[in-house]
């Protein structure tokens, strides 16, 4: 090399090492931390924890760096009981989650809307409920309990499963030990179809299938091949689609007045964008005509049941009553709003 390049080149390099020293270095606003906690019930293998994921690596890198999440599944921050996960984060030993309504709905009675038996007949019902004012005013509730909510994703439709025989009828429930989460309301459904529920955190209730110390649970198809449901006695589904339980991408209220305006705003549209994709993700299999999901599931040597009308219908009288009670609790003003977006959606 002549002098001159190698003067130029060495120039350069030098140029290049202080700029990546500067990139590597640059200190952090004032307020910021090192690392911000994420919680989550599931992790990545679920659509719900790819969704965290995808938020995270977003900030990251539309902050180059400044924001830097790390994820905590299965409720590690509050050992598992995802009921205590809203006011963790409320408290700040959460700093940003993706949650389930169902979860916090203990501290948050409008979250009851979601699970009210066979009010969302369908995807668009969910999504007339969650983009319009019915969506504007469940935000409005998680920001008054005191944490700041900035998108929306999706857990999904809960069906139904257990390892004893095809449910097609509330008669088929009788006496079965159903999981279910941490709701009152919950209990309240599973009561009126006669089966016997016992509520239990996501971490407790696995075991609980593996041992036979309960016959049955609800969730998503996703979180049922995800958490591989049919390996521990989970023969049977149903597909009744009672209720679908969003998800909601917040952050806790100190930490976003600790980030600067334009940060903020990175961190807003990143969980839209990942909300956005994480709904696609959990929807997958199962909007396409031929549910490709359902076929894969089948293959495991899991019998799923479809409901004609009439049958489907059966569920929906059973828990009518279960309905109209947790309609006053929930508020009435806001379930007739959704009743009537849904009315519109279809
Ligand atoms: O516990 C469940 O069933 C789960 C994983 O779906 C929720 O966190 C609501």
């Amino acid at each position: 090399m002549k002098l001159r390049s190698l003067l130029k080149f060495s120039l350069g390099a030098a140029a290049l090492a202080t700029f990546g020293l500067a990139q590597a270095q640059a200190p952090l606003p004032p307020g910021y931390k090192a690392e911000y906690k994420m919680s989550l019930v599931v992790g990545t293998a679920f659509p719900w924890g790819k969704g965290g994921e995808i938020w995270a690596n977003l900030v990251k890198e539309r902050t180059q760096g400044r924001i830097n999440i790390k994820l905590y599944p299965g409720v590690a921050l509050v050992q598992g009981d995802q009921t205590r996960e809203f006011t963790a984060i409320r408290q700040g030993v959460i700093d940003l989650a993706i949650g389930s309504t169902i979860n916090w709905s203990p501290q948050i009675r409008e979250l009851n809307l979601f699970s009210l038996p066979f009010l969302m007949p369908d995807y668009k019902a969910i999504d007339a409920l969650t983009h319009g004012e019915v969506g504007k005013q469940i935000f409005a509730a998680v920001d008054k309990a005191g944490a700041l909510p900035l998108a929306w994703g999706e857990n999904g439709y809960r069906e139904l499963t257990n390892s004893k025989h095809a449910v097609k009828s509330p008669a088929d429930l009788k006496g079965l030990k159903i999981r279910v989460v941490g709701s009152p309301l919950f209990l309240d459904t599973f009561t009126a179809l006669g089966a016997n529920p016992t509520q239990m955190s996501w971490a407790d209730a696995q075991p609980a299938f593996a041992s036979g110390a309960v016959d049955g649970q609800e969730n998503p198809m996703s979180i049922f091949t995800a958490a591989k449901l049919h390996n521990v006695g989970q023969k049977f589904v149903t597909m009744w689609g009672y209720v679908a339980d969003p998800l909601i991408f917040v952050v806790n209220k100190d930490i976003w007045a600790s980030w600067t305006p334009a940060d903020q705003a990175v961190v807003r549209q990143a969980a839209l964008d990942a909300g956005k994709e994480e709904i696609a993700i959990a929807r997958k299999g199962l909007v396409e005509a031929d549910k490709p999901l359902l076929k894969e599931i089948a293959a495991l040597g899991v019998t799923i049941t479809q409901l004609t009308p009439p049958e489907r219908e059966a569920f929906v009288k059973a828990t009518r009553p279960v309905y109209d009670k947790w309609k006053a609790q929930i508020g009435a003003g806001l379930v007739d709003t959704a009743e009537k977006a849904i009315a519109a959606s279809r």
